[in-house]
């Protein structure tokens, strides 16, 4: 039986706040910092369901609200092999989170225990870590009041980023097996990746220090873990490392901010030289942002579709090398979001195919591919290689020196790219891997296509659930009608193209628009959200 009791004194501590309803969305439960408190407590009892449910398998939690203003937290689960939390979790999640009651509670409890089948004699075990934000201590004494409450074990991996904690899950869970990760520890993940990188980049020209925007957040601890470990091998400069002062995190830096103002961060504006490489981390540093600033002082972005068409194209030259592209199938997934001449680009090489936004859909959609790249255009993204690809690639033979080069570089690309989820960091190194290896600077990898000029733009409606979409969220089947007025607009535009799609993290609506010229697309993206408001 539950340990009712506990479960009750515990509950007291944690009240739910009468008025608020919480939802387990694409990115856990996000909102105010400052409201999570009852949220995290009872997340803390959940995650250690869902290990008895996976006979005691390592569940993770991360405290984190990524990109969001530095006021904002959020919670979410993350699964035994390093993904993201099972669909029909989330809503157990959200169930459990808008209990009004420790009554209410238990009996929410209890149905699940019925409903997923769990036997509660199994153990339950969870690793868990935190952003920097400043509510975060007290949100993680609230988890761990939910791991008491149901003799939960917890380790507490400290102040880390998303992506490391779902190494460590992953690292946990296959700790001594055959498909061991590595080493479960933040030193086994920096060893792990640094090692790689060394010998992907052994014999290359010394690259020119690298610029990281660390969005003032903990992603500036593990850069500054990783400047130690790479040494010379890489030199980077961090900027936005200021993870104590009040305000900073997120504010005018980091990811998110360079994608959507397509402009420098501050703390860099006086430090970049012309033609040198700088890249963005977000608030957890799961996505990644590159640009430069040309002789002219010109802003240059390359963002996930730009690192999607720079990786995919050299995986795909790896494997010819390698004498293996007639087995092993390369391919990409993308969302709606992508600029069509990534798309273009892409599917001129390899199969790509499009899938809903979030990153679940996508890092899935991956998952049928032998090698799946998969990127958010926002920086979020990694690649899958499927467990028969790896296995092919311990086994296999190769006839030349030139196949056996590029079949090692395949398999130390597999240690080095952060197979669970998108990994900022992980990424960064598989860029400069590839510039390397091209001899490439920031201008030959933009020149690989022009990006269409596009604008995305935000619509506050009365009702964002009377927005529905299909085929990929590229079209509207609600409200009657609209979707037709839109395709009218789009054929006015040369290389139009423009959706709308309901928000699953903010309540707006979202409208996206490409063409020709800039003054089109931005034109196009006004008149489409006329149209919807
Ligand atoms: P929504 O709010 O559903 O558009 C946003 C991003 C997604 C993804 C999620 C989760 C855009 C246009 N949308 O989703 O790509 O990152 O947040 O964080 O960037
Ligand atoms: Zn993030």
């Amino acid at each position: 039986d539950l340990p009712i009791q506990s479960i009750k004194e515990l509950s007291e501590l944690h009240p739910k706040p009468a008025d608020l309803h919480f939802q387990y969305g694409t990115a856990g439960f996000r909102t105010l910092g400052s409201t999570l408190d009852s949220v995290v407590f009872r997340v803390g009892l959940l995650a250690g369901l869902r290990s008895k449910k996976l006979d005691g398998k390592t569940i993770g939690v991360m405290v984190t609200a990524s990109h969001n203003p530095e006021e904002d937290n959020g919670v979410k689960l993350v699964d035994p092999r390093g993904e993201m939390l099972e669909a029909s979790w989330e809503t157990h999640a959200t169930v459990i989170a808008n209990a009004p009651t420790t009554d209410a509670l238990i009996d929410a409890l209890e149905a699940v225990v019925r409903n997923a089948k769990i036997d509660l004699s199994k153990p339950a075990k969870v690793v868990y870590a935190r952003d920097t934000r400043r509510s975060g201590p007290a949100l993680i004494s609230a988890l761990e009041n939910g791991f008491k409450a149901l003799g939960a074990e917890g380790r507490n991996a400290g102040v880390t980023t998303t992506p490391i904690l779902h190494y460590l899950v992953k690292a946990i869970n296959t700790k001594d097996t055959s498909e061991s990760y590595g080493e479960d520890s933040e030193e086994g993940y920096f060893k792990k990746l640094s090692q790689s990188f060394k010998k992907l980049t052994a014999g290359k020209v010394k690259p020119e220090p690298l610029i990281i925007d660390c969005a003032n957040g903990v992603g500036a601890l593990a850069a500054a873990k990783f400047a130690t470990h790479l040494g010379e091998t890489l030199p980077l400069t961090l900027a936005n490392t200021a993870i104590s002062t009040p305000g900073a995190l997120n504010n005018v830096c980091g990811a998110d901010f360079v994608k959507t103002m397509q402009r420098l961060p501050s703390g860099l504006v006086d430090h970049l030289k012309p033609g040198q490489r700088a890249c963005s981390l977000d608030g957890d540093a799961d996505r990644l942002m590159y640009y430069y600033l040309d002789e002219r002082g010109s802003f240059h972005m390359l963002d996930g579709d730009k690192i999607a068409t720079l990786v995919a194209a050299f995986i795909v030259d790896l494997v010819k090398n390698a004498g293996l592209d007639s087995e092993i199938k390369v391919g990409v997934v993308q969302t709606a979001y992508a600029n069509g001449a990534s798309t273009k680009y892409l599917a001129e090489r390899l199969p790509v195919k499009c899938v809903s936004t979030g990153v679940k859909h996508l890092h899935h959609a991956a998952e049928h591919y032998d090698i799946g790249v998969y990127f958010e255009a926002n920086g979020h993204g990694t690649v899958l290689f499927s467990q028969p690809t790896q296995e092919r690639f311990a086994n296999y033979e190769p006839s030349t020196p030139a196949q056996s080069t590029a079949l090692n570089h395949l398999i130390n690309l597999t240690q080095l790219i952060n197979q669970t989820v998108g990994d900022a960091l992980s990424d960064m190194l598989l860029v400069e891997v590839v510039l390397a290896h091209k001899s490439y600077t920031g201008v030959e990898w933009n020149s690989l296509y022009a990006d269409l000029p596009n604008r995305l733009v935000k619509v506050v409606v009365s009702n964002r659930a009377a927005f529905k979409t299909e085929d990929a969220e590229r079209r509207l089947v609600s409200p009657q009608g609209l979707q037709a007025k839109i395709d009218e607009l789009v054929r006015k535009y040369e290389g139009g193209r423009s959706f709308v799609r309901p928000s699953g993290t903010e309540d707006v609506v979202r409208v996206y628009a490409e063409a020709a010229l800039k003054a089109q697309s931005d034109e196009l993206a006004f008149r489409v959200a006329g149209l919807v408001y």
